[in-house]
């Protein structure tokens, strides 16, 4: 049997993408480093998911199962390796899930021969996306992630989004558990697991939610508590980081990556929106939460650490930077995993250190213009002395 040569061209064009040296990219603000090219791109997605090989059935070798865009991947560091579990969305408009590998966390991510095999609740089920993955200290790997429903509403784009509960040991065999319950919120999306138990309880980050898009009186980033990950139910939310007027988290904001453990207290890589006249913006901001009550925030520096920049403004969904998964290593290094424009992943690097110095020295959102020009007038009142003394 022969394999076609438009096979063997594309075949050749991705092995070299895949083998690609990325390298950090000339941005500089003292935070983190962004890296030139996307960790994982459609162009990534193996060619045996697309293309039917056999000439016989596919005499043109055209692509059968197209793939629109991979994006919003949860991360974990597992088996000596960075796993992404990316989202992946097929030109027929649904997402699935899919782990892709690398060494180094910066360059040659492959993905594993087949998409996850996600069980499922419920034929309503239309749409999957965006999970986290925690490594709980119960020793399972859990997975958190958007389940979405048709509201079954004479609207037909009316949807119903649910926090949907999957548990793993190796990232290959999943088991599902019952989506989780929270009293009071009609809808959850940008769900998350807490890595460590609070007072002998599962923890969540949730976002509460009255519509699909609109999160309507849903105040921020919620947190709650459940005796049971099995049967997850959040009897209470509390607020945690907040909607705020004329902020980038005035419209929404969400839970992001994991939150890490740190000496300080938990840190948040999370994501808000504002409105604009060229439609919703999307950026990832930072806070930190207490160790031991992680619902209260005592760090929340103004402003984003992550906006979309150049290339990445323009995509699917355009002015959009969004994360669902970094990894932070024992020596202090983080690998911040974001996707640009819902179309492309990329990895931030960073180190904890600088995170937090990042979240306690950069000061608060003073909220009102005279007091921001005040907050700037006194850092360059202070530089200027620092010069004249140099
Ligand atoms: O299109 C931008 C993002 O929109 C949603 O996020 P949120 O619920 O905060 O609005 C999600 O669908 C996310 O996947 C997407 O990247």
């Amino acid at each position: 049997m022969k394999l076609h040569e438009t096979y063997l061209h594309l075949a050749e064009k991705q092995e070299n993408l895949i083998a690609k040296k990325n390298q950090k990219a000339d941005f500089y603000n003292g935070i983190y480093d962004r890296w030139e090219n996307p960790v994982l791109t459609r162009h990534h997605v193996p060619l045996t998911w697309r293309y039917d090989l056999n000439p016989e059935t596919n005499p043109y070798f055209e692509e059968r199962l197209g793939i629109n865009a991979v994006f919003n991947a949860g991360a974990v560091y597992h088996d000596g390796k960075y796993c992404l579990l990316a989202r992946v969305e097929g030109a027929d408009r649904k997402s699935f899930f899919a782990v892709a590998e690398s060494e180094n966390g910066v360059d040659n991510f492959r993905f594993r021969d087949y998409p996850v095999i996600l069980p499922e609740l419920n034929q309503e089920e239309t749409n999957v996306y965006d999970m986290r993955l925690t490594k709980h200290q119960d020793g399972w790997i859990y997975g958190v992630f958007c389940s979405e429903a048709s509201a079954g509403t004479a609207d037909i784009s009316a949807a119903v989004a649910r926090a949907g509960i999957v548990r793993t040991k190796d990232l290959a065999n999943w088991e599902r558990l019952p989506d989780l319950i929270t009293r009071n919120s009609p809808q959850q999306r940008n769900v998350c697991l807490l890595p460590e138990f609070i007072n002998g309880k599962y923890a969540f980050y949730t976002r509460p939610m009255d519509d699909f898009i609109d999160t309507g009186s849903g105040g921020g980033i919620g947190f709650g508590l459940a005796e049971s990950v099995e049967h997850a139910v959040i009897d209470e939310e509390k607020m945690t980081s907040l909607r705020k007027y004329h902020t980038i988290t005035e419209a929404k904001n969400g839970a992001g990556a994991t939150p890490i453990r740190t000496e300080k207290g938990w840190l948040h890589i999370a994501h808000g929106v504002r409105n604009t006249a060229a439609g919703l913006r999307y950026v990832i901001y930072v806070f930190v939460t207490e160790l031991n009550n992680p619902w209260n925030v005592i760090a929340e520096p103004s402003g984003y650490l992550i906006a979309p920049f150049g290339k990445e403004r323009v995509g699917d969904v355009s002015n959009v930077v969004f994360t669902n998964g970094a990894v932070a290593r024992e020596n202090g290094d983080v690998y911040i995993y974001y996707a640009s424009s819902d179309t492309r992943l990329h990895v931030a690097t960073t180190t904890i250190d600088k995170l937090l110095d990042y979240a306690f020295s950069t000061p608060a959102d003073a909220r009102r213009s005279s007091q921001c020009v005040r907050q700037r007038c006194e850092l360059i009142s202070r530089n200027l002395e620092y010069l004249k003394n140099c």
